[in-house]
């Protein structure tokens, strides 16, 4: 077991620092690991051009990639589609000034001269959430259009270089590339593991007392996100 597992930790760091041609200056994208499912990041934005945003970020089941949640509401379709999306590298500015954003969430130093190749999505900038996952549908011009999808790239720790927790934001652009809407990511959620998340149903058979199953439970959504039932009120 020791030799499987340790073959393919080898297997994964060196598959991870292979640099080919398209990609960055430092290479590819790891897949990230540890990503807890009972963290939740959010943005959540309107502009005169798009009445709702939402995008959820979670850890996964074993820790790989993070699960993306992303609805887009109500784009005005006077904005040419379909829409461009991304993780930007700082804060909304004052009056929701997209531009103080900056670029592209890039750890890897890819840049932005060539467009990211969907079928080889660790070479493409980390931030390029529509590159890597398609862009938003002129769907989103009425009503809500939704996708989901797990980003093997993005990280929800603060000591990885994808983590998109410090500071970060999401930023939604017409087909040109114009900046019609921007939003902070922020932490929404933080479960504590270990039994001290307050739960009547808590035992001491080592078992976390709130996972998917207790989140079924309580009625939450099909985001097994909605654990908390203050942050599920807040997400229906
Ligand atoms: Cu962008």
């Amino acid at each position: 077991m020791h030799f499987f597992k340790s073959a393919a930790a080898i297997a994964l760091l060196t598959g991870a620092y292979v640099v080919s041609a398209d990609t960055g200056e430092k290479g590819d994208a790891p897949v990230t690991e540890n990503n807890s499912d009972k963290v939740v990041y959010e943005a959540v934005f309107s502009s005169s051009n798009i009445e709702a945003a939402r995008l959820n970020f979670t850890g996964t089941e074993d820790g790989v990639g993070v699960l993306v949640h992303a609805c887009f509401t109500n784009v005005n379709a006077s904005q040419p589609g379909p829409y461009l999306y991304h993780v930007h590298d700082f804060l909304v500015g004052p009056n929701k000034n997209c531009t103080s954003t900056g670029a592209h969430l890039d750890p890897y130093l890819r840049g932005e001269l060539t467009a990211c190749d969907v079928d080889a999505p660790e070479t493409c900038q980390v931030g390029d959430l529509s590159g890597k996952h398609g862009k938003a549908s002129l769907d989103a011009r009425k009503g809500t259009w939704c996708t989901s999808y797990v980003d093997k790239y993005l990280s929800l720790n603060s000591d990885d270089e994808a983590f998109i927790g410090n500071d970060r934001s999401i930023v939604f652009h017409n087909i040109n590339k114009t900046r019609i809407g921007c939003g902070n990511i922020v932490l929404a959620n933080e479960m504590s593991g270990g039994g001290s998340y307050p739960s009547p149903n808590a035992t001491s058979t080592g078992e976390p007392p709130i996972a998917t199953g207790g989140a079924a439970r309580v009625g939450a959504s099909g985001l097994a996100l909605g654990a908390v039932l203050a942050i599920g009120a807040m997400l229906l």
